[in-house]
């Protein structure tokens, strides 16, 4: 229901506003998996989310030969197929795939390693390849942990702590965006995209922002971004010009508190796309 909640709030024609057309697939439905997973009981909807990842990495792939894909969602397990798709996308480009994870968890688990059997904890695990995604699709293309970027992170389990620590992901857990604002590992991240010509997917979690300001979301975790750091990190993607396809997820409306959720997840999207209030030549001060 989250994506119907984001066109109640408006998001078709909001990005009419902001002068693009938009095409509306509608709410999409898996392939059928009906193989007997091999991997260990406990794990949630497995093979709901095998033929979610298969029918979403074909739709992404070819998407992104017609614009600018948005994909709402519903559980982050989605990015498990929107990404593997743009990453085959990218490969046909003979351009590089980055990925910017904006979220207060790692999702850094495998099926092996998950406690909760929950999959909306898996997907950057199985994007760039890790061992324990069995079951799933074969990645065409693995996005390379160097080309990864997390921001926001508050929640992270010891068995993904363990897995990111041996690896190269860029991270900025909130404590570091405490110190040195949220600006910074976001502009450095994003000089290493442009300096590799590279496409780069944003993937946004709601509980990368603070519960207080977005609530309509099951795994909620205290001292998350603010409205004006989100729509901060927002603003200079758009600058950048270098976002080429965004997930907007885990938004669950039954928790929301009058669409106020959906509505910011709405503006937020608006400032990714160009949105502002005054643009920076009319602003003197600065
Ligand atoms: B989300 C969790 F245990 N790590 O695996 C797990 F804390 O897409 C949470 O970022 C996962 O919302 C959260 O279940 C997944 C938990
Ligand atoms: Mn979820
Ligand atoms: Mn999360
Ligand atoms: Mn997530």
């Amino acid at each position: 229901m989250g994506p119907d909640a984001l066109r109640t709030a408006g998001i078709t024609q909001m990005i009419r506003e902001m002068g693009h057309s938009v095409v509306d697939l509608g709410n999409m439905t898996p392939d059928i998996y009906d193989t007997d997973p091999t991997a260990r009981d406990g794990i949630h909807m497995l093979r709901e989310n095998i033929g979610w990842t298969r029918r979403l990495c074909e739709v992404a792939e070819q998407q992104m030969g017609q614009g600018f894909p948005i994909f709402m969602g519903g559980d982050h397990a989605l990015s498990a197929g929107s990404v593997s798709g743009v990453a085959r996308y990218a490969v046909s480009q003979n351009r590089p795939l980055f990925v910017l994870w904006l979220d207060a968890h790692s999702d850094f688990h495998t099926p092996k390693t998950s406690s909760s059997g929950n999959l909306h904890g898996t997907p950057v695990a199985y994007i760039t390849g890790q061992a324990g995604f069995e079951d799933y699709p074969p990645l065409r293309a693995v996005v390379p942990p160097e080309q990864v970027g997390m921001i926001g992170l508050r929640s992270v389990d010891p068995a993904e702590k363990q897995a990111l620590q041996a690896l190269s992901i860029s991270i900025a857990d909130m404590r570091l965006i405490d110190e040195f604002g949220i600006k910074t590992p976001l502009v450095r991240f994003l000089e290493r995209v442009g300096a590799a010509n590279g496409l780069l997917h944003v993937s946004l979690d709601v509980d990368f922002l603070d519960p207080s300001i977005a609530p309509a979301v099951g795994t909620t975790v205290p001292g998350g971004a603010t409205t004006r750091e989100a729509h901060l990190v927002m603003e200079l993607l758009s600058d950048s010009g270098l976002m080429t396809s965004i997930d907007l997820v885990e938004l669950n409306p039954f928790l929301d508190e009058r669409g106020r959720t959906a509505q910011l997840m709405v503006d937020l999207l608006a400032s990714g796309l160009g949105r502002r209030v005054f643009d920076r030549n009319t602003r003197p001060f600065m």
